[in-house]
């Protein structure tokens, strides 16, 4: 039979745990011998997005960029994991638009680790130079991030493994592992 491919998209602020969450998923899935690529914001943005800043418009371009990619892939077969930020909700319908428009199954996954816990663990530093004045428009500090109203699924802080769990278990109860 056919393998059907899908997108899941991780949407989250800065720390949340997007980018450890897709690699995760990917290597169990990987290990079970699916076909899975990680689409990470960060990484993007040096080659694809490469220019693009964090105004609004940058951040849309951005999206719809990966959210293309995404779609043409999970389209032919592929397990796309996306990590990506994608603070305003009508880019991110946009994507699932996209999707939805091919067939190709599409989970919002809204990786809900709070600033709080996300500007302890700063993992970029990110937040420590928002503070010392260093950077703005960091998302969920000075700049929006528009939470997802009707997610496939929400992540709550908690150990990797569940967080793992929690997603593979979305893709089966939609017959895509
Ligand atoms: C948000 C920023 C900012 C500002 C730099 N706001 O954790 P990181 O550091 O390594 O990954 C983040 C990345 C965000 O890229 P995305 O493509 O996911 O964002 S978006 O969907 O909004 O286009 C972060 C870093 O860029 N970064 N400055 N001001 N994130």
């Amino acid at each position: 039979p056919t393998v059907t491919g899908a997108t899941v998209w991780l949407t989250g602020l800065p720390s949340a745990g997007k980018t450890t969450t897709a690699n995760a998923v990917a290597e169990r899935l990987r290990a079970q011998g699916r076909r899975v690529e990680v689409l990470d914001g960060d990484a993007v943005r040096e080659h694809l997005s490469a220019g693009l800043g964090f105004s609004r418009a940058d951040r849309d371009t951005n999206v719809a960029r990966i959210g293309f990619v995404a779609e043409l892939l999970a389209r032919n077969g592929v397990l796309v994991l996306a990590a990506v930020i994608s603070p305003y909700a009508a880019a991110r319908d946009a994507v699932r638009a996209r999707h939805v428009a091919s067939g190709t199954p599409f989970l919002e996954v809204h990786v809900a680790t709070p600033v709080e816990i996300c500007s302890v663990r700063d993992v970029k530093g990110l937040y420590a130079r928002q503070r010392a004045g260093e950077i703005s428009g960091l998302t969920g500090v000075d700049d929006v991030y528009e939470a997802p109203t009707a997610p496939e699924l929400v992540l709550q802080p908690e150990s990797l493994d569940a967080s793992v769990d929690a997603v593979l278990a979305a893709l089966s109860e939609r017959g895509l592992l």
